[in-house]
């Protein structure tokens, strides 16, 4: 056989077994700077830039804390807008403390936003809708404090809790499966818990007892051994959902156990497999089958605990500065520091390139190091943002908040 026909038969034959035989991964370097460098930012979660035209930020700290960051970024004009109550406890362990934070759409009218937290005895996460009375100096009333969801946690971890509006103008709600591995309780799978999904409400009705209505067209309204709110089923601990507008994609990285690490496509009443499956493999420490027929949606994305072992999502680039990554859906791992930039089309991952970020001239996120399996990596990406101009802002768990250039 020629050369060529022996590769295309190496090739096919190998990627029976789902090995892609693909030409190197482009990497993408991209400058950033440290901003805020003056001001403490312990345990950054989220930038959120707050919709009124301002060019204001918040930046959520997991501890409970709420800057305001003025658009000039300078230091000296950041101010606390709010800070929850340490006598509610919200943090004990690290996963746990105040996980997400969504303007509602029609804030300019409303004033209002929703904060998720965990809080203790009991163990719970709460989904609460706060409003600012006056928006041009984003003071907060204090009188407003409405508890939409209470969900009990029965443990520390995987409490997920990004809370991200639709273009529907529904809520959309990540939970994480309760903690501790494996889903000792099959939360996940138990379309009568709110834990292990992506939630869907109404946030503008009440309905029944509850403090927010279920919209008509949820896949499993008024379904009886169901709860109407699920939008999904079979997460883990979605870290985190983003909602891409204009290719109407909401986008949900799933944190693996010991496998795999996923970007999910969100569909309506789509199954996502945990703890049947981790990814698109049967998850080994069950490895059971569910007892119907349960069609599982695969990630459009995954990757082995070999390159991280802790997604953590980010966001479709629609920035100017980076015209490369245009369109791209932007992660990284907490674990290793590795990053991602995935082109997705069709349902389909068309291109794949990794981003490194240089700062002062260094490599904040070189290749992953492992010593006894633990990953080694002094830059922890927990969220990547987008800027009130558009562009990228990354937030290193380790407490920096970094714009790229
Ligand atoms: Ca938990
Ligand atoms: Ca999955």
């Amino acid at each position: 056989m020629k050369p060529l026909l022996i590769w295309i038969c190496i090739t096919a034959y190998l990627e029976c077994f789902g090995i892609k035989m693909s030409a190197k991964t482009e990497t993408v370097t991209i400058s950033i700077q440290q901003e805020l460098k003056e001001t403490e930012t312990p345990k950054p979660i989220s930038w959120v830039v707050v919709p009124d035209e301002s060019g204001r930020s918040l930046l959520i700290l997991q501890g409970g804390k709420v800057l305001v960051i003025p658009s000039s970024l300078k230091d000296s004009q950041v101010r606390t807008f709010m800070e929850l109550a340490p006598e509610e406890m919200i943090i004990k362990d690290f996963e746990e403390g105040l996980l997400g934070l969504v303007f509602h759409p029609n804030y300019k009218s409303n004033g209002l936003f929703y904060l998720y937290y965990t809080m203790q005895r009991p163990k719970r996460s709460v989904l609460v809708e706060r409003r600012v009375k006056n928006q041009k100096k984003m003071e907060l009333d204090l009188k407003h404090d409405r508890t939409l969801i209470e969900i009990e946690q029965p443990y520390w971890n995987h409490n997920s809790g990004v809370p991200e509006f639709g273009p529907d103008g529904y809520l959309y709600l990540s939970t994480g499966d309760g903690g501790k591995a494996n889903d000792p309780h099959d939360f996940s799978q138990n379309t009568f818990s709110l834990l292990g999904k992506v939630l869907r409400i109404d946030v503008d009705k009440a309905e029944g007892a509850l403090e927010y209505g279920i919209p008509e067209d949820n896949p499993f309204k008024n379904k009886p051994g169901y709860r109407g709110e699920i939008w999904t089923i079979g997460m883990r601990n979605p870290w985190r959902l983003h909602w891409d507008i204009q290719s109407n994609t909401l986008f949900c990285a799933d944190v693996g156990q010991h496998q795999k690490e996923e970007i999910n496509l969100i569909q309506k009443g789509g199954n996502y497999g945990w703890s049947f499956r981790e990814g698109t493999e049967a998850f080994s420490l069950k490895n059971r089958k569910p007892s119907g027929e349960i069609e599982f949606i695969d990630p459009v994305f995954e990757y082995g605990h070999d390159e991280g072992t802790s997604v953590s999502g980010g966001i479709v680039y629609r920035g100017s500065k980076h015209p490369e990554l245009y369109g791209h859906y932007i992660f990284g791992d907490w674990g290793t520091g590795k990053c991602w930039a995935i082109e997705v089309k069709n349902d389909q991952t068309i291109s794949k390139k990794y981003i490194e970020f240089v700062l002062d001239g260094e490599v904040i996120n070189d290749l992953p190091k492992f010593v006894n399996g633990k990953p080694q990596s002094p830059f922890k990406p927990v969220n990547f943002c987008i800027s009130a101009g558009g562009d990228l802002v990354l937030l290193d768990w380790k407490g920096m908040v970094y714009f790229a250039n």
